[in-house]
């Protein structure tokens, strides 16, 4: 087990540097520290030149831009490349086609049972494509239409997606993890018209119903006017007539052909909106618009994982995530690569899943998140014992900061010691990767995520806005705009402009703290916000409590973060009941389930501790940091408490949670 103090103070005093691999060098998009350098200084000084150099290697365009780049961040408006058109879509199938790579696996679909795998060409990926994006012509779907997602990892989900891009609908996935209620909102948000869903997730041996979710939330979803139903797990389940119909049977339909024209796009068309956790109750939807988004997804799969015609990517995560979206389906598609989608779980049946599917597809590049990496730490090195993973070249991170221990069973046992990591940190917002590595570049510390790529000006600022000095905590911001920036939080300017660009005018304000060590390396803190990262997902305190509250016997609840060797962090809620209602474990364990219905599973509250007050300052905020405190039993030093209303609340918060243990 790894211990969490240990971990903290590893990463202060970290001092190790591994170099970059010596062969690979001479193939690699940047093959060594000057080349990138130099990169670096060039996209700084002629930003517009840059990317307009990247975005016309990249991407093939119906049309030229009348512009590079329009924008002001303090406004905030951003628009690159204004006057193009192209199809995401396009970029991802049909100039492969054109180029040989009719008969190219794009896709490699690992179902959860073994034996269940597909592989689609480039050919037939551009057919199932078109049919589907037909189907949808044929529920009346238009450019600009809203379309929600709410499947498993199945090639339905990546086929759906790629055909929005074709007919300019716009997806909006939600991850199927996420429960009825979550998924109500979000269509709500974006009044979606379509919903795509399944019967079923199939889930480390189980049948997870999932339409039944779906129906739920359709209850109070108006503007959904169909809903198109993939059969996954065999499930049975009703079928509303006139609103419902099987996904199987449309794509069959005699009238659906497999040809459609891609749509032509502008640049700054939206292409996804896809929701995260804020630091305010509702999830923001963030906007993501095609060219912008395309180009910067390609330059950075090109860059960061060096991506080639021979390999074979394996991104673990979610499509129902960031990380899915850009590093398993349009990266690796845009380049004309092969990427692996992956069904099941790490740990089913067994503990070596992983390494036996890196084995079984030969995969050389694989991405995945420090939680997975300590969850399977935990079993020691023997499920990777007879396994071949020399196929591997290049190893990722993403998600949260990775602790120098599990960064280096990484290198160890997975890399062999001499496999690079790339140590991705990006999020939602900012489309692709930010700060990282070059793997045939960048010498490496592990726990930092290095340097930032070409084009990003990535700094650290203090609370006074001045940059910071080296290794100073601070805010880190990106003082220039960057083509796969978000461009809106969907329906709301307003909260676009004061969640990212109104602390330090004129910046990207990520919510993240971190540090500038005397080489230029980044090292990342964690949130800022009252946001939660549990096993590399967002989460808001706010959302969570309002979970809590929405529960009849509940009548007030902080929720905080708390330090969880496996998870990062794990969520902590304190609950305050209405009067007359009993402290029961009963109750607790009910509260647990209400969560995970209103919320997900990935929500539900590790701990929840009653508490008959909570420490609130006078104009009735709760001070968060003293819960903080309690929940990791730091009882030491609350510093100053002589604001709150009444201070006797934390006595009581420490007795219980004293006899709690
Ligand atoms: C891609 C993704 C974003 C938040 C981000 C930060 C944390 C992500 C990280 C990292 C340290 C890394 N984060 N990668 N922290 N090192 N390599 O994860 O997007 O789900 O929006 O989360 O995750 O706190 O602000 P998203």
């Amino acid at each position: 087990m790894i211990d969490v103090d240990d971990k903290i103070t590893s990463l202060l005093s970290e001092k190790r540097v591994f170099e970059p691999p010596q062969a690979g060098r001479e193939t690699a998009a940047v093959g060594d520290l000057e080349s990138y350098e130099r990169e670096y200084r060039r996209s700084m000084d002629d930003p517009e030149g840059y990317w307009a150099e990247r975005a016309r290697e990249l991407v093939s365009w119906f049309t030229p831009w009348d512009r590079v780049l329009d924008a002001d961040l303090s406004k905030p408006e951003v628009r690159w490349f204004d006057g193009a058109t192209l199809n995401v879509s396009y970029n991802c199938l049909d100039r492969h086609l054109a180029s040989g790579k009719r008969d190219k696996t794009a896709i490699i679909w690992q179902g959860e049972p073994d034996e269940e795998v597909r592989r689609f060409s480039y050919g037939q990926l551009h057919e199932e494509v078109c049919r589907c994006a037909n189907v949808l012509k044929k529920m009346g779907v238009k450019k600009g239409d809203r379309v929600a997602v709410y499947l498993p990892m199945i090639p339905e989900l990546a086929i759906t997606l790629l055909a929005c891009a074709r007919i300019g609908a716009i997806h909006s996935v939600v991850f199927a993890g996420f429960s009825a209620v979550s998924l109500q909102n979000r269509i709500q948000d974006c009044e979606a018209r379509i919903l795509v869903t399944a019967d079923a997730v199939l889930r480390a041996g189980k049948i997870i119903p999932l339409k039944p979710n779906a129906d739920e939330a359709l209850e109070q979803c108006e503007s959904i006017e169909h809903c198109l139903v993939v059969r996954r797990a065999g499930y049975e389940i009703g079928m509303q007539l006139g609103r419902d119909s099987w996904w199987h049977e449309e794509m069959e339909d005699d009238a659906i052909t497999a040809v459609c024209e891609p749509e032509p796009m502008a640049a700054e068309d939206i292409l996804f909106i896809l929701y995260t956790s804020g630091s305010t109750g509702k999830p923001k939807g963030v906007v993501h618009t095609t060219g912008g988004y395309l180009t910067y997804a390609l330059h950075t799969t090109q860059w960061v994982f060096d991506l080639k015609d021979d390999d074979v990517h394996w991104c673990t995560a979610d499509i129902g995530w960031i990380t899915g979206h850009t590093y398993i389906l349009y990266g690796p598609l845009g380049l004309g690569g092969t990427t692996v989608m992956f069904e099941g779980v790490p740990s089913y049946p067994g503990p070596d899943r992983f390494w036996q599917l890196v084995e079984k597809f030969k995969a050389t590049i694989f991405y995945t998140a420090p939680t997975v990496i300590r969850a399977l730490m935990r079993h020691g090195d023997e499920p990777l014992k007879n396994r071949d993973l020399s196929s591997l070249r290049i190893l990722g991170s993403v998600g949260e900061p990775i602790n120098p221990e599990a960064w280096m069973w990484y290198h160890l046992n997975v890399g062999g010691g001499r496999l690079p990591i790339v140590d991705t940190w990006w999020q939602t917002e900012t489309g692709g990767v930010m700060i990282s590595p070059l793997p045939y570049a960048t010498p490496l510390k592990p726990g930092s995520a290095t340097r930032p790529l070409p084009g990003i000006d990535a700094a650290i600022l203090n609370e006074e806005g001045q940059l910071a000095g080296a290794n100073e905590g601070g805010h880190l911001v990106i003082r220039r705009p960057w083509p796969g920036m978000l461009r809106g939080v969907f329906g709301d300017p307003e909260r676009y402009r004061t969640t990212y660009f109104e602390e330090f005018p004129g910046f990207y304000d990520a919510g993240d703290g971190a540090r500038c060590d005397e080489d230029g390396y980044f090292w990342i803190m964690g949130r800022l916000d009252d946001v939660i990262n549990v096993s590399g997902h967002r989460l808001g305190t706010a959302e969570i409590e309002s979970a809590l509250v929405s529960h009849p016997r509940v009548s007030e609840a902080a929720v905080v973060g708390m330090p969880h060797p496996i998870k990062g962090q794990a969520i902590y809620a304190f609950v305050t009941l209405n009067d007359g209602v009993d402290e029961t474990p009963e109750l607790l364990t009910e509260l647990r389930v209400h969560v995970r219905t209103e919320i997900g599973p990935i929500a539900s509250p590790d701990s929840i501790q009653y508490a008959p007050g909570l420490p609130k300052t006078r104009s009735g905020k709760i001070m968060r940091r003293i819960l903080r405190k309690i929940a990791a039993e730091d009882f030491a030093d609350f510093g100053d408490i002589s604001t709150l209303a009444d201070p006797g609340v934390v006595d009581d918060l420490i007795a219980a949670k004293q006899s709690l243990n």
